[in-house]
């Protein structure tokens, strides 16, 4: 058994300090001595998934990250795992417990993946290190995790069985929620090209800021109107580009912008829950609705029976407006940018494809290492 304070101690002079997770009973102390500790920073998110894009995010902005789950929720990770992580080469520590172990009596909801978790961390790519057991292990185990993920830019796993981590109590500041403020409506008559709203935005935003573009034919679209350094196209983990600004935002001094889809934002509603309750300053997450999937083929989305403004305000966004014509939706960002974050931008936009679309021919490894270094100022 370890002391979840030389873990964390250990982690920290191995340059990890942001840490963003799931809570499991397992985990308890470990994550008590992380939330309690002022000079780490921790986020509580609403899935798996939103945590290692969370994660994702703030490696972007120059730190070194862990993602702490139970091996329940590794399924809701995997996407990101595979599908962000694994071509953007965007390292992170994972520690998932390991619920069902074999040999170890436990609930029969944990059986199956108990049985598979470390394989499955395998097949998504996940490098796995032995959790530590005695204090003496925790410094060469995290050394040779920090080089992996140094030099190969992927994650390592640690599966933390049970028992591994002594009690250890917690001690958490919990912020009081912000007033609510009341949605701002920018009406417009016609609905502008989504490109054209993404071009509108390029103008405004200045050029120190970090543009993510959400899955799909947004990120195409940016690519296509202009690359730049401070872009990230997402080429998958659908619904994680809102998270992905999240991490950043909460660790850059740059203006972050999330160009989001409404398929996207409806797959990880949870997200706009843990970015109200954050409040990071700098963050403008504009959700682009044209109320389909337009890049799979444009079925319906729900969107119509959303009031996406309101639930922002509802987490707790500093700022929320509805906005359906392009003057519109410039005049509502000019509002956005003139408050703090964070601020949300409902713009809804033609379903209409855009012919002669390009894909970014730059590869998402390099896209990850310029918009860090963008970020960071190093570039
Ligand atoms: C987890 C996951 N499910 C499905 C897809 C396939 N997919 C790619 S883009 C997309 C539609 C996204 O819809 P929306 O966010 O509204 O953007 P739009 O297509 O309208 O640009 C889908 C379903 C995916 N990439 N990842």
């Amino acid at each position: 058994m370890i002391e979840a304070g030389d873990f964390l101690e250990a982690a920290k002079r191995q340059g990890i300090d942001f840490f963003t997770g799931v809570p499991c009973s397992f985990l308890t102390p470990l994550m008590n001595a992380v939330i309690s500790d002022r000079t780490a920073r921790y986020v509580g998110a609403t899935s798996e998934g939103e945590a290692v894009a969370i994660a994702a995010g703030a490696w972007c902005a120059g730190r070194e990250t862990a993602v702490m789950f139970q091996n329940s929720g590794l399924g809701n990770a995997v996407n990101p795992l595979t599908s962000l992580n694994h071509p953007f080469a965007i390292p992170t520590l994972v520690i998932a417990t390991w619920r069902g172990e074999p040999g170890v009596k436990d609930e029969p909801q944990h059986e199956l993946m108990g049985q598979i978790t470390p394989r499955l961390l395998a097949l998504a790519g996940v490098h796995g290190e032995p959790f530590p057991l005695e204090v003496a292990d925790i410094e060469p185990v995290l050394a040779r995790a920090l080089a992996h993920m140094r030099s190969t830019g992927q994650p390592v796993g640690l599966v933390q069985p049970k028992g591994a981590i002594a009690p250890r109590p917690l001690d958490e500041v919990r912020a009081e929620p912000a007033p609510r403020v009341a949605p701002v409506e920018f009406g417009g008559a016609s609905l502008p090209r989504r490109m054209d709203v993404l071009a509108l935005l390029r103008e405004k935003l200045p050029e120190s800021a970090g543009l993510i573009a959400t899955t799909g034919h947004t990120g195409r679209e940016l690519f296509t109107l202009q690359d730049h350094a401070g872009h990230l196209y997402c080429v998958g983990s659908m619904g994680g580009a809102s998270a992905i600004g999240l991490g950043a935002a909460l660790n850059s001094e740059r203006e972050i912008a999330v160009l989001d889809g409404d398929g996207a934002a409806l797959m990880k509603l949870g997200n706009m829950a843990t970015i109200g309750a954050e409040a990071p300053v700098r963050l403008t997450h504009v959700l682009l609705d044209n109320g389909r999937h337009l890049s799979t083929g444009g079925q319906a989305t729900v969107s119509a029976h959303v009031d996406f403004a309101a639930i922002a305000a509802a987490c707790g966004y500093r700022f929320a407006a509805r906005a359906s014509g392009l003057g519109e939706a410039g005049a509502a960002l000019d509002a956005a940018l003139a408050v703090p974050g964070p601020r949300f931008l409902h713009v809804r936009v033609a379903a209409e494809e855009v012919s002669g679309l390009g894909r970014p021919t730059i590869a998402p490894r390099e896209v990850a290492r310029r918009f860090r270094a963008h970020l960071t100022g190093a570039a």
